[in-house]
């Protein structure tokens, strides 16, 4: 097991507030770093800003105010965004941040120094929603594929980076590393990037045009180009902690891929050229879709995550994120779908089992937790279901299966709602002589909530703290993984009354 995670998400730009898709990459990368917390590994999550740029330019002289006001207003709003949500970053890191400018700015003397930046003609089609230049190939009927505009045509003097110089051994390092870029269809579109002539990368804008960028240290005429700022933002932020020796490169970047070209090719031969090890992984979610197409600030389509989880918890609202979408595939999103999800998984899966478990055990022993008894058959297959639960969840999230795990452990509630059911403690209930098994029975329920809370909790933190205080589990016990079956429970210990953790929402 690694010694150290340091989870990225990309730095968003700063021209409108987050949304449904933003909010999807930052909750998966939230679920992952707290999920290797609580296998005991000391986690870094870092997100932000990307701030500079003609992008937020334009936007801000459409807004009529200075992009420094804008960039700091909506900044913030981020910033409070994921506050709200409960995202538990570790760091958060604005592209404006002097730390960050100063640290592009030695980058990019150095990289000059060693001629890995050279003065030429720059000449193509740019998308200023992307940021980036166009190939005639990658346009679909002359227009940017996610933006739907058509790119201007650009043609001026400019930096540039020998990015050339690295692709054969970029190219190489991921045909060698299976799991460098996954899952395994982005691996493959950058190899076929990486087999065709990439040329060299364009760094600079002059200020004429542009003057809201980190100024280029050896061109007082130019700012540095959006990307080549805002990648180093991996790399600043842990230097900034003075933690960059003890996370780098056990990194693992979460991206959209609408990102792809720039982590995949860029930023590896950025990280070559400035003499950095490569980082360890880059995770390639796909687009939620709203009408047919991406949802986009741009396009206007998008869904608020604050206005959802007002409606439906945040918790639900993750739970479908994460396990109504395939990660690296795209999915559609309506809130109909995610209504399905709340009812059928959380309300009547693992609701149900939280509060006919608590009801029962007041009902019949005022709360307090009986002794088990030997396993019978179906004590063991309930105890087996969790046991594999965990087992899978593991290699699931090892493999950014999001769907997969959360998948795996709803088939062991399953089983637990199925054990209840067959049972039947409430029936055996009225007869006096099978009061013990009652209470054995009702044990295991408890036991499966305490199980099913743990594996939960990286994914439902709300809804796993209740269960966890509604079992009276002391947290130090709930950090414990490997603690057996049947050892969390002594019998004088007593558990609170039913808890409605996912009302119903009626459609
Ligand atoms: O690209 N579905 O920022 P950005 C899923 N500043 N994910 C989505 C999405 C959707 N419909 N829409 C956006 C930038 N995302 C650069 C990054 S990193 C050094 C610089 C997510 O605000 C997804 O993760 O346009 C995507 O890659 C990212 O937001 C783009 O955010």
């Amino acid at each position: 097991m690694a010694d150290h995670a340091y989870i990225t998400t990309p730095l968003y730009y700063v021209n409108a507030e987050p949304h449904l898709g933003s909010t999807y990459t930052t909750v998966v990368a939230d679920a992952l770093a707290r999920f290797s917390r609580q296998r005991g590994i000391p986690t870094v999550l870092q997100t932000g800003t990307d701030e500079h740029g003609e992008k937020i330019a334009e936007t801000a002289r459409e807004a009529g105010v200075s992009p420094r006001e804008f960039v700091d207003d909506v900044a913030a709003k981020f910033q409070a965004t994921w506050d709200s949500c409960g995202i538990q970053y570790d760091n958060f890191i604005r592209t404006s941040d002097p730390a960050h400018i100063e640290f592009v700015q030695e980058v990019l003397t150095r990289l000059h120094a060693n001629d890995d930046i050279y003065f030429g003609s720059y000449e193509g089609l740019y998308c200023v929603g992307c940021e980036r230049l166009y190939t005639e190939k990658e346009l679909q009927g002359g227009l940017c594929p996610d933006h739907l505009t058509k790119p201007t045509e650009v043609s001026e003097p400019n930096y540039f980076f020998r990015m050339a110089k690295y692709q054969d051994a970029i190219r190489e390092h991921i045909e060698k590393h299976q799991g460098f870029i996954h899952p395994e269809g982005y691996r493959n579109e950058t190899l076929g990037i990486l087999r065709e002539d990439l040329g060299d990368l364009c760094i600079s804008r002059p200020k004429e045009r542009l003057s809201w960028g980190i100024e280029l240290p050896f061109d007082a005429g130019y700012v540095t180009y959006v990307w080549f700022d805002a990648l180093l933002n991996y790399v600043s932020g842990p230097a900034a902690l003075g933690r960059f020796d003890e996370l780098w490169p056990a990194t693992l970047h979460l991206i959209g891929k609408d990102i792809l070209k720039p982590h995949a090719v860029y930023w590896p031969t950025m990280l070559l050229a400035a003499g950095y090890p490569l980082y360890d992984r880059l995770g390639v979610g796909g687009f939620w879709s709203s009408g047919g197409h991406k949802m986009s600030k741009s396009l206007g389509n998008v869904a608020k995550p604050l206005e959802l989880r007002d409606r439906y918890g945040m918790d639900a609202l993750r739970y479908f994120l994460l396990r109504d979408m395939a990660f690296g595939q795209d999915a559609d999103f309506t809130e109909q779908a995610l209504v399905t999800r709340l009812n059928a998984d959380l309300a009547n899966g693992l609701g149900n089992l939280v509060s006919r478990t608590l009801a029962m055990t007041k009902k019949y022993f005022e709360g307090r937790v009986q002794p088990r008894l030997p396993e019978t058959e179906a004590d063991a297959v309930l105890a087996t279901a969790f046991a594999n639960a965990r087992t899978k969840l593991d290699a699931h999230i090892d493999d950014l299966a999001f769907h997969r795990g959360l998948g795996a452990v709803w088939e062991a509630i399953d089983v637990a709602n199925k054990y209840v059911a067959d049972q039947a403690p409430f029936k055996l209930a009225k007869d006096e002589a099978q009061r013990p098994r009652v209470g054995a029975i009702l044990h295991n329920c408890i036991e499966a909530l305490r199980v099913a809370a743990q594996l939960v909790a990286p994914f439902l933190p709300e809804s796993a703290e209740k269960i966890r205080e509604a079992l009276g589990v002391e947290p130090e016990q709930f950090a414990n993984l490997d603690l057996p079956w049947g050892d969390a429970f002594s019998d004088d210990h007593t558990v609170s009354g039913p808890i409605n953790l996912f009302p119903r929402v009626e459609s």
